[in-house]
């Protein structure tokens, strides 16, 4: 690749990466992020970047584990998660990282997996064509500190019951013959069987540019009050379009300077009035 790449100071990339594209709005920008830098220490800095939507691209890499510290559990740790700093296991409840880009009015929200290189490319060349912040969530296996934590997504016996592919337009089927589907019970989604008379017209068909839609899609996990096991989706949540602030920044720049000329830096640090100290 010819590309340059920098360390900024943990859970600071988004902040840094913001200032990389209001001076350089040419660069493509890329941070690439885990579930602790991004939703822990820098949880203020991502939900920030998501309202404010510079056109620069997020890969948060979620293994549900502090991996560089050595396996203490993060804010996408499941309940009860026996690490070393939670030796009786964790009692906080985990972050929904698609669920949070959405209540951050995030512009585009997807999700991919490690294990599916053909799909997580499909998803960083979509990542790359919207225009405005993108928020791809990669599930990752820390094989060191949480071994297996997504196996039933990537794993071959289990993926096609677990993992659900969605695409623009077509309708919402899972299972290792494409025997299922998902439909819409008023804001509910169930499963239906495809072989056990359930039509494919009465599927809940997948619109990225669904506000409403997807704010249910991203929180498309098991439901313990509705005893509900439901797939996982993959792919392209939601995309809106919504002007980026590299863009409406240059053009208040523009205006300014075409009403009061160019600025001089050095007389406003100076200020309206210097004193003599004697
Ligand atoms: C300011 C600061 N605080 C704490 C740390 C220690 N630290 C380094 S990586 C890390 C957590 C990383 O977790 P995650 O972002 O999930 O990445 P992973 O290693 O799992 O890929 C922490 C707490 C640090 N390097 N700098
Ligand atoms: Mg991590």
């Amino acid at each position: 690749m010819n590309t340059y790449g920098m360390h900024s100071i943990h859970g600071r990339a988004t902040a840094v990466a913001s200032g990389l594209k209001a001076a350089r709005p040419d660069l493509s920008v890329w941070i690439v992020t885990g579930d602790g830098d991004g939703l822990s220490i820098g949880g203020n800095h991502t939900i920030h970047l998501l309202r404010r939507n510079f056109d620069v691209n997020i890969l948060l890499f979620n293994n549900q584990i502090y991996g560089l510290t050595k396996g203490q559990y993060s804010p996408t740790s499941e309940e009860n998660k026996i690490t070393k700093s939670t030796p009786m296991g964790s009692i906080d409840h985990p972050f929904n990282p698609l669920a949070l880009a959405m209540g951050a009015d995030a512009c585009f929200i997807a999700r991919s997996m490690d294990r599916d290189p053909k799909h997580l490319q499909a998803m960083l060349l979509r990542s790359q064509a919207h225009k405005g912040t993108s928020f791809l969530e990669i599930y990752q296996n820390c094989n060191i500190f949480n071994d297996g934590a997504f196996e039933i997504f990537t794993e071959k016996s289990s993926k096609p019951d677990e993992a659900l592919f969605l695409e623009q337009g077509k309708p919402l089927v899972f299972g290792a013959s494409q025997n299922k589907g998902i439909k819409l019970d008023g804001f509910k989604p169930i499963i239906v069987d495809l072989e056990d008379g359930a039509s494919k017209d009465d599927l809940w068909i997948h619109d990225e540019r669904d506000f409403y839609k997807a704010q249910i899609l991203v929180r498309m996990f098991d439901d313990p009050t509705l005893q509900l096991h439901l797939p996982r989706p993959f792919g392209v949540f939601y995309e809106a379009d919504r002007p980026c602030y590299e863009d409406v920044m240059a053009m208040q720049i523009e205006e300014t300077i075409a009403q009061k000329g160019k600025g001089d830096l050095d007389k406003l640090l100076r200020g309206r009035e210097t004193w003599t100290i004697s």
